[in-house]
């Protein structure tokens, strides 16, 4: 094996760390990820203690501290709320948690609780003769519905009139008992989540190449790896304590190195260049010719375990001859990046011991998105760097609560990752449900989300419900959304906890209870489980998600078999419960867990059972994939077409627990830059926002650090069209524009880049305009295409023309602390907290939390066959 030079990251020399128990004050909006805590590889990660409490509030005035997690993104950090007189006051990261180890993030500090006491929904709403949404009472709202979808039942389609547009941000008893009534009670197979737009090809990948939806790394492996592989993954930004992780390792002895897969300059890739890693930035779009020129390089320099491939692995012939046209140089032109970055790249994979790789939206949401990911899946098998300390797999989700929409089968899945087209399967669910197998709708796949819009626009279905997402931003192709949403035939029930831009088209909007005013569980990117206790009241008349579901249940009055309800519990620990029983047996086992096993101490990753009673850092240590015919999810798909393998051919293969290496050749994108569009447009997020802005928006700290929408043009594309940092442009695409403050940026020449979470909240009834009336939502541009796999849309895809519209009148409102700082420092404000945003960090004494062990040495106790133990075991205590 070829060496390859290691440097110390150098430029940047860590912050001083304070003695254990001393409270440091700092600026987290300034200081995205805190004081670091260094240490070296195979030792436990330091505990720092982060809270945050409003300006008016002393820790010892607070009343009491409520267990929780962190339900802005995927990371999951564990915490509690602080309440003070009936009201949520702060937040406090947990020592004890497995996943942040005491810390948290700026949206965890400034965005989980200060939107409780802002113009929240407290009555239903319905709209009146007169066109208009009116106060209203439960009772009225609910018959409102019942009575459409009893008249909708009555009609020759059914059940099929019915559609559920769900979350990724409920709790996981709200997504099971939806699942439940919608398959077993209604009998619709429309329902699917805004995880369509996020984590489906993370699913989408992993059950191709496993067999089973199911996060095989760890957190706990960026401890003991040698190098970190993110892929189009922002997690700098995205998940910041996952990243504050990666830093302490970065900034300690024996840093693993980083390699960015980006077309803009993002703090990962700054750190790709200070540890001796690559930054490539490809064009967007080209993602799998970069994949398959990887893979071909490392089989053509041997890195490979060819006795893992032999038993471990189907396809690998295949897979080579796929990859064999991508020589460096080929994709080089291809996607624009050197060759020499792209061999370098694979010489890190290759010959680091220990690798993790993480993938995201730069991926998902791109060209090509399960075969790119998949290929990420390839190279660790291809290397047998899978199943143990430091050689992870995440294929990341985004939401907080994602992973349980899959799992719940409120995604356009069966619940407990179960195959539609396994009969055993559906008959399982049919037992549990105690209703007939026919009433399960299984004749075809799950109607996904892009589809589901479709039958709405073509008016198949009558009636749209949808909870906890905000399509009339989220979507790609606004205008077509909104009148998707406008049309007479199509009864909209939007249930929120604010009036959004998509409950103003909606026939009635149920005011929903959100965190820290409902009890419920949800699971991380990487299996934990948390529980998130009920802190205060939901205002007004504000009701949970679970129990408006239960009331439509009963209303609904859906029986199983026996005449008996069909869901026959009453509240959150009850349909735990039963989820419980769902997942008995199958990868996704919760069946050791109960709500008072979560309560205290960490979260704890599934499966858990009395194999695991501790459950499970990392899965696949033995090496057996969930790829047996009874066992497996799904029975495949070709990637290039989305082709779906019959059961037939699938029985064939003989995977008998062997992983896929799934190929494809790469193929351009459904459309590229052209005379009158030169751009490639993409989009994304900053850090100091989520999303649509309804919880972040109503934060002053976060609202102040990123106000308002920016356009990020490259230095040289921003010379040619004369535009200086904040001068106003327009960016087209053939379906829509937007306007805002040009920001000349680090990014790739050719790429125009805009955040997308800026729609028309604050100024109602403008479709996707800020108050002043400029359009500025970066959903006006985006296409309706999807991955022919995942059926994910491509948000990270398109073409635009940009023009100037007028000179600015300072700098953009784009923050400088990120991935969006600006080429030219001088003049631009930097980006900082306001008085009252102070956050404090404790270097806490306390040991940190223990990750449990990995699945096959907690059933045999011996390492997997076929693998190298760790050098030095990893140990926390
Ligand atoms: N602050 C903040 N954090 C969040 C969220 C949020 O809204 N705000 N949302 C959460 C959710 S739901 C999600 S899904 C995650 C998303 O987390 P990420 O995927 O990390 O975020 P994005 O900014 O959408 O995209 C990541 C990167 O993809 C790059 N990219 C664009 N096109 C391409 C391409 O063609 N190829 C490659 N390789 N890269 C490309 C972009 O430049 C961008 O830096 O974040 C989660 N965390
Ligand atoms: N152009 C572009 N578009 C994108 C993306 C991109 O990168 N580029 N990313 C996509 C991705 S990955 C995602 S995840 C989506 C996110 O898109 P959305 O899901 O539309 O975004 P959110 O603003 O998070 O909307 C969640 C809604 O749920 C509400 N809510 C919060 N908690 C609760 C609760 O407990 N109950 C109920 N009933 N409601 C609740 C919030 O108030 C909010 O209105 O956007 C997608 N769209
Ligand atoms: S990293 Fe994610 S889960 Fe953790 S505090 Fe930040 S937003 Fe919350
Ligand atoms: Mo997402």
């Amino acid at each position: 094996m070829r060496s390859v030079e290691r440097r110390r990251p150098g430029t940047r020399r860590p912050r001083r760390t304070p003695p254990k128990e001393e409270a440091a004050v700092s600026d987290r909006i300034a200081d995205v990820w805190g004081t670091r805590t260094p240490h070296a590889r195979d030792t436990p990660w330091p505990v720092r203690v982060d809270s945050h409490l409003d300006a008016d509030v002393a820790e010892q005035d607070v009343d009491r501290w409520v267990q929780s997690a962190c339900v802005l993104c995927s990371n999951g950090c564990g915490c509690d709320i602080a309440v003070k007189d009936g009201r949520m006051v702060g937040v406090r990261g947990r020592a004890a948690d497995t996943v942040n180890h005491g810390r948290l993030g700026p949206k965890g500090l400034y965005g989980s609780w200060q939107w409780s006491r802002t113009d929240r929904l407290t009555r239903p709403l319905v709209r009146d003769t007169d066109g208009e949404l009116a106060e209203s009472d439960w009772d009225t709202a609910m018959e409102r519905i019942v009575t459409r979808s009893k008249e909708l039942l009555a009609t020759d389609a059914g059940g099929l009139s019915h559609a559920f547009y769900t979350s990724g941000q409920l709790f996981l008893e709200e997504y099971y008992t939806l699942s439940v009534l919608g398959k077993a009670g209604l009998g619709t197979p429309h329902m699917d989540g805004n995880t369509r737009l996020c984590t489906a090809t993370a699913a989408a990948a992993l059950k191709e190449s496993f067999g089973s939806d199911g996060q095989p790394g760890s957190y706990s492996d960026i401890e003991a790896t040698d190098a970190v592989f993110l892929y189009g993954h922002n997690m700098a930004e995205t998940q910041t304590v996952l990243w504050a992780r990666v830093l302490d390792r970065v900034h300690g002895p024996n840093p693993p190195r980083v390699v960015a897969v980006d077309p803009r300059t993002t703090k990962v890739a700054e750190a790709a260049r200070e540890t001796g890693g690559v930054h490539l930035a490809p064009l967007p779009g080209t993602n799998q010719a970069l994949m398959n020129g990887l893979t071909r390089e490392i089989v053509h320099n041997g890195w490979l375990d060819e006795d893992y491939i032999a038993r471990h692995t189907l396809d690998f012939d295949e897979l080579r001859s796929t990859v064999e046209p991508y020589t460096p140089e080929h994709v080089a032109e291809i996607c624009r990046v050197p060759a020499a970055d792209i061999r370098r790249a694979a010489e890190i994979f290759g010959t680091s011991e220990r690798v993790l790789s993480t993938v995201l939206q730069g991926f998902y949401q791109s060209h090509q998105a399960t075969a790119a990911s998949c290929a990420v899946n390839n190279l660790h098998l291809l290397r047998g760097l899978i199943g143990r300390p430091g050689c992870g797999i995440l294929q990341m989700n985004g939401q907080p609560t994602a992973q349980n929409t899959r799992e719940c089968g409120a995604d356009g899945d069966l619940p407990g990752f179960r195959n539609w087209n396994n009969s055993r399967h559906v008959q399982e669910l049919a037992e549990l449900c105690k209703v007939d197998p026919m009433a399960i709708p299984h004749w075809a796949p799950p109607t996904h989300a892009m589809q589901i819009w479709r039958y709405c626009e073509q008016g198949s279905v009558k009636l749209l419900w949808i909870s906890g997402t905000n399509p009339a931003v989220s979507l790609p192709e606004l205008p077509r959304v909104r009148e998707i949403l406008r049309r007479e035939n199509l009864f909209v029930i939007v249930q929120d906890g604010f009036l959004t831009e998509t409950a103003r088209f909606a026939d009635v909007v149920l005011p929903a209870a959100m965190w820290g005013e409902k009890q419920g569980t949800f699971t991380n990117v990487n299996r934990t489980v948390h529980l998130s206790g009920k802190a205060v009241e939901p205002p007004g008349e504000a009701r949970a998600d679970l129990d408006i579901w239960l009331d439509y249940a009963r209303r609904m009055d859906f029986r199983n078999r026996d005449g008996a309800p069909l869901v026959p519990w009453s509240d959150a620990e009850g349909a735990f419960e039963a989820w419980k029983e769902c997942t008995r047996g199958r990868l996704v086992d919760y069946t050791g867990l109960s709500y008072e096993k979560l309560r205290g101490g960490s979260g704890i990753p599934w499966p858990v059972n009395e194999a695991a009673p501790e459950g499970t850092d990392r899965l696949y240590a033995d090496a057996e994939f969930p790829t047996r015919v009874d066992a497996c999810e799904t029975y495949g798909h070709d990637l290039l077409t989305g082709g779906a393998i019959d059961e037939q051919t699938y029985r064939a293969k003989r995977a008998e627990g062997r992983a896929f290496l799934k190929a494809a050749p790469y193929v351009p994108p459904p459309e590229t830059p052209d005379e009158s569009h030169p751009f490639a447009f993409t989009s994304g997020r900053t850090v100091y926002q989520f999303h649509t802005r309804t919880k972040t928006g109503r934060s002053r700290a976060l609202r102040r650090a990123a106000p308002d929408v920016w356009i990020e043009l490259s230095r040289d594309d921003a010379a040619r069209l004369g535009v200086r940092e904040g001068d106003r442009v327009r960016v087209e695409s053939p379906r829509g524009a937007m306007e805002g403050a040009a920001r000349i940026g680090r990014g790739r020449d050719g790429v125009v880049f805009a955040p997308f979470h800026y729609g028309s909240w604050e100024a109602p009834g403008t479709d996707g305009a800020a108050p002043d009336g400029h359009p500025r939502a970066a959903n006006e541009l985006t296409l309706t295409e999807w991955d022919p796999v995942s059926k994910q849309p491509l948000f990270k895809l398109g073409k635009a023309r940009v023009t100037k519209v007028a000179d600015g009148t300072g700098p953009s409102p784009g923050p400088t602390t990120t991935a969006s700082a600006p080429a030219e420092p001088d003049g631009v404000p930097r980006t900082t907290g306001g008085p009252g945003d102070e956050t404090s960090e404790r270097m806490d004494a306390a040991p940190p939390p223990r990750p449990p062990v990995p699945a096959a040495q907690a059933s045999s106790g011996r390492p997997a066959p076929g693998t190298t133990p760790a050098t030095a075991p990893y140990r926390e205590d």
